[in-house]
């Protein structure tokens, strides 16, 4: 990025704001809660590149009380105040309410930035209900109020004499545009915290008046810092003392990277890219070069020094197992894709990131062997793990798949049919319960399987304990599709896996326990929506020669209002099931096997939880055995109700 001063001449290419506010979602990606936020995020990069730049040091954001309204000030020079050459209005209304060609998504899917500074500025306005621009600049303060984009106010001089220079922009988002004006403090806050890790000189202090808190961040240590802190959040431990550390100055095109490498215990990798400090969630054509460079430079380290197992595949997986990684590439014309615009684009970003890191991580590596070997190690590990699971699934495929019933777990009651389509399995908790619902069931298309003893926690236990555990065993033959990479839905024996457990603390633990083992190693089932918890009543009313099933407490009471509300001297008779056991079958056929009857949930993970379940499923199926029935039942409201 240039250092050279704007003034008003250099603007060009200009437009009203019209299209904004007819289109918004074409300019910030949606007006949902993202889109929103996207508001500020324009305004604080503005001020973060007055910051990029060297004319900042700090900058403030604050969340007003009302929580729909954010002033942002930085101490940089002030955007410029003068007479804009052509329009012949002061250069600050020029950048408030014109559109620069480069800053709208074109029809090609496109959006370019980064070019001219500020662009996004216009935009905020055109969607605010309101903004006030302050500026202090030229020896004086400035200020000027615009309603939807439209200057209501001219630039006034308020004051004379400052010595201060900065920008402040106080902006409230209009909910004739947005679904939700309401901002997310957390979200606003960990977004911050991020810039500053990025910018390592960069002080940014965020109030929020709304929870009456006040944050400043500031880290020196800047992307190494935000490394340490990563380990941390994720728990990670790493295999290697000293992360490798990149800092480019001058790449080809005007562009410059730095980013963080460390491999650590961890299941999964973990690489965090930016383009000009700004996150790219969906990574893109610099996470690709990034990727290559570490696959070819290990590759390369382990050939070298002989390292390289002989009966051993090294897959490019196992390479990045455990990596955790930071990448930010500032470059000139960023263009961005995809359907939140947060995937680079840019060809030319795949090989200036690989082909400087990939010469720079081997030497890295050549002149510290223990780091060398440490990786290396990790990656052997890590191949000799995927290659027994490979071997452990595919044995297990190999046994269901001579499909006779033969090979079908003892304890299962199948169904007679065979079309997959129509048949049902419920799991159920114990052999008691199993027998009810063998008895209740119609064995035509519905299939028992009882579950005794303990389910594994399939978080926790490796491949090889989950592939030994009896349980697990059985419900993995009795679906048939086998599990994890070697999953084949096409072999799946039954279309709706129903988990039928008793509503106690016990139930919840073998149901969360049994949706950690999909989730981790039959996720297809989940993702198809073949997987469904059953909803066993826990009362029974009866009353007037009438009986009533309740799912719960607050079931149970309104039925019996309803029932005292209509007829005060009704006598109610009331039952409380102590489990499914105690059930009879007819029972449990009326009140949740019957297709007819029955409810059921469907688990579902909606896309905008995915990341946040596979946090949670690891963070709370780790240790802490509370945590995991506060997970289920907390989240139950969220599994989808539907009626089958
Ligand atoms: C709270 C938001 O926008 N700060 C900001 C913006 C600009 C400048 C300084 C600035 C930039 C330059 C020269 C330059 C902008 N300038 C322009 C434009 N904070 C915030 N701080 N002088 C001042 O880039 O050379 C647009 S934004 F177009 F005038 F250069």
């Amino acid at each position: 990025m240039s250092a050279k001063t704007y003034t008003g001449k250099d603007i060009q290419v200009l437009e009203g704001l019209d299209p904004v506010r007819k289109t918004p979602g074409m300019y910030i990606g949606g007006t949902g809660k993202p889109g929103l936020h996207h508001l500020l995020w324009e305004i604080v990069d503005n001020a973060v590149d007055e910051a990029t730049n060297g004319f900042a040091t700090q900058i403030d954001v604050v969340l007003h009380r009302d929580g729909k309204s954010i002033t942002v000030s930085d101490n940089g020079r002030g955007i410029p105040v003068d007479r804009h050459p052509v329009k012949k209005i002061p250069t600050l209304q020029v950048i408030l309410t014109t559109l620069h060609a480069g800053g709208k998504f074109d029809n090609s899917n496109y959006i370019t930035s980064g070019g001219l500074h500020g662009v996004g500025a216009s935009v905020v306005n055109a969607l605010s209900e309101e903004l006030v621009a302050i500026i202090k600049r030229d020896g004086g303060t400035f200020e000027q109020h615009y309603a939807r984009g439209i200057p209501i106010t001219k630039l006034k001089k308020t004051a004379s004499n400052t010595r201060f220079t900065g920008t402040s922009i106080f902006f409230r988002p209009d909910p004739e545009i947005f679904e939700s004006v309401e901002f997310d403090g957390e979200r606003i806050k960990s977004a911050l915290e991020i810039k500053t890790y990025l910018n390592g000189a960069l002080r940014i202090v965020f109030k929020d008046e709304v929870r009456g808190e006040t944050f400043e961040f500031f880290h020196e240590g800047g992307i190494a810092e935000y490394q340490q802190h990563l380990l941390t959040e994720l728990k990670a431990r790493p295999v290697h003392e000293h992360a490798f550390l990149l800092k480019q100055e001058s790449l080809s095109g005007g562009s410059r990277m730095e980013l963080t490498l460390q491999w650590t215990e961890s299941p999964k990798e973990h690489l965090e890219s930016f383009v000009n400090g700004i996150p790219t969630v969906d990574g893109g054509t610099h996470e690709q070069g990034f990727r290559d460079a570490v696959r070819s430079a290990i590759r390369s380290y382990m050939d070298t020094h002989d390292m390289m197992p002989r009966k051993l595949d090294i897959g490019s997986d196992d390479i990045r197992e455990g990596m955790v990684g930071i990448l930010n590439l500032f470059m000139v014309e960023p263009q961005f894709q995809g359907q939140t615009k947060e995937k680079l684009n840019n060809p030319s970003a795949r090989s200036l990131v690989s082909g400087v890191l990939r010469l720079e991580l081997e030497q890295f590596l050549n002149r510290h062997p223990s780091t060398g070997e440490a990786i290396a190690t990790r990656v052997i590990q890590s191949a000799r793990a995927r290659h027994a699971s490979r071997a452990a699934a595919s044995s297990v495929r190999r046994k269901s798949s001579v499909s006779h019933r033969l090979n079908l777990p003892g304890k299962l009651a199948d169904c007679s049919s065979t079309d997959p389509t129509e048949s049902e399995l419920f799991i159920v908790e114990g052999d008691s319960a199993g027998g009810s619902a063998k008895q209740g069931r119609d064995r035509k298309f519905q299939a028992i399987l009882p579950l005794r003893g303990k389910v594994l926690n399939a978080e926790q236990a490796t491949f090889k304990k989950v592939m030994e555990n009896k349980e697990l065993q059985n419900v993995t033959q009795a679906l048939g599709c086998g599990l994890g990479e070697q999953i084949d839905l096409s072999k799946l024996r039954y279309h709706r896996i129903i988990l039928l457990m008793d509503a106690d603390a016990d139930g919840l633990h073998i149901a969360t326990l049994l949706l950690t083992f999909l989730y981790r190693y039959m996720r297809p089932l989940i993702d198809e929506g073949y997987v469904y918890i059953a909803q066993p009543p826990l009362f029974r009313i009866d009353a007037s020669k009438k009986t009533y099933w309740a799912l719960d407490e607050e079931d149970r009471d309104r039925i019996v209002a309803e029932l005292t509300g209509k007829n005060r001297k009704v006598k109610i008779e009331i039952q409380r099931f102590k489990g499914l056991g105690e059930m009879m079958p007819a029972t449990l056929k009326a009140t949740t096997l019957d297709p007819e009857k029955r409810r059921l949930l469907r688990v579902v993970i909606p896309d905008e939880y995915r990341l946040e379940t596979e946090k949670t499923i690891s963070e709370l199926m780790g240790k802490d055995p509370s945590a995991r029935f506060r997970f289920i039942m907390e989240h139950a409201a969220e599994v989808e109700a539907l009626d089958v």
